[in-house]
């Protein structure tokens, strides 16, 4: 049976990856920072109808800044793959907890790297770093792809180019079998409510309902390439079956400014978003990225990966979640 671990595996792709694998009959060993959450109980409660057996699947306590740790477990585990996805993920946050977010997202994934290199050569764990197209940040170019230089504009996407790099390191210094997924923005009924994609469907559905009257947003001028979690977790997947260790771009090749978002959203509850969105500048951040478009034609000539949900269907999929949740 093969093994994975999957570090932040309570996350939204961490959601998606732990169904993919254990219905590809994969032992998976997931790590959070508190067990004793519902969104633990949640999962597992998922995961027993993903399984064939209890044993599947387990949670378990790991601080990813603690090498000692890490090491522990994963020499313990002797995992076949490992998917790092455990991080401060969010990038306005990083700004007021920039030392918090280069140890997560950086220090991280060195330690699960030393861990790595400390296995027996023949039976080393393959990993996929969870890196992202924030890299790009300031980028002129478009759309980008694994050529794009980085020009990083949070300490969010700071530690995760440092991240990035370092994988690479390993890669070419001690041959670690090792994967950046530069993953484009994602989304899905789990998205967190702090990301804009989900605060809009929310709010939408929570307007409709009369639960609320209006929705505060930050910077509305900027753009993203939006696609669904769902399938981006087997890009992940693919990168780790693939023959050698890679960089990739994984995107849906179009863009959208978040006022089409937003029209995408209240136009499926029959309102006019301008009627109800409010700017509020103090959630603007100190430095933006105003527009991402990813090239995913590495991806698919290699990987034979493409994503399967448009715009208008990840947004219809994400309002009538939100809609059913209210009801
Ligand atoms: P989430 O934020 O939903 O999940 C990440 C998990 O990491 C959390 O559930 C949390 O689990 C854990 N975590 C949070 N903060 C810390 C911390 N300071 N130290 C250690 N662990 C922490 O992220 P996603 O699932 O959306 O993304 C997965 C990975 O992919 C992340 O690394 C993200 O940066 C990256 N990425 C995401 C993209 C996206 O569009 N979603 C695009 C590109 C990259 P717990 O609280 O249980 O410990
Ligand atoms: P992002 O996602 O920063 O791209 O990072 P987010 O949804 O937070 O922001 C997207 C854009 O919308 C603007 N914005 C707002 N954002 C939030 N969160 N809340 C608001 O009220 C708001 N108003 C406007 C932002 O300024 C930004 O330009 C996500 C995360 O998943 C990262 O971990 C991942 O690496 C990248 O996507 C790719």
């Amino acid at each position: 049976m093969q093994r994975a671990l999957i570090t932040g595996v309570t996350g939204q792709d961490g959601w998606y990856l732990t169904e993919l694998l254990l219905k590809r009959g994969y032992q998976v060993l997931g790590t959070t920072r508190n067990p004793a959450t519902p969104s633990v109980l949640e999962l597992q409660e998922s995961a027993a109808g993903w399984s064939e057996s209890p044993e599947q699947f387990r949670v378990v306590r790991l601080n990813l800044t603690d090498a000692e740790q890490v090491d522990q477990l994963v020499q313990s585990f002797e995992p076949h793959e490992i998917y790092n996805l455990a991080a401060q993920s969010h990038v306005g946050q990083s700004f007021s907890s920039p030392l918090d977010t280069l140890a997560a997202n950086a220090r991280g994934a060195l330690a699960l790297l030393e861990a790595i290199r400390r296995m027996p050569a023949a039976s080393a764990a393959r990993m996929y770093q969870a890196s992202s197209s924030e890299m790009f940040g300031a980028a002129e170019s478009y759309p980008q792809n694994e050529q794009t230089p980085f020009h990083p504009r949070s300490p969010y996407a700071c530690a995760k180019v440092c991240a990035y790099h370092l994988c690479v390191l390993y890669r070419e210094s001690y041959g670690v079998f090792v994967s950046n997924g530069i993953l484009f923005n994602h989304e899905s009924p789990r998205r967190p409510a702090s990301y804009v994609t989900r605060k809009i469907t929310r709010a939408a559905a929570r307007i409709a309902a009369g639960l609320e009257k209006e929705l505060t947003l930050g910077n509305l001028d900027v753009g993203r390439d939006w696609g669904f979690a769902g399938d981006y977790v087997d890009a992940m997947w693919r990168m780790l079956q693939h023959d050698q260790p890679d960089d990739f771009c994984v995107a849906t090749n179009q863009w959208r400014r978040l006022d089409e978002f937003l029209e995408a959203a209240f136009s499926r509850i029959g309102r006019n978003w301008r009627d109800v969105v409010r700017i509020d500048p103090a959630l603007c951040r100190p430095a933006e990225v105003t527009r991402l478009q990813g090239d995913y034609s590495k991806a698919e000539r290699l990987l034979g990966w493409r994503p399967t949900t448009s715009f208008d269907d990840l947004v219809r999929l994400m309002v009538d979640a939100d809609l059913a949740a209210v009801q």
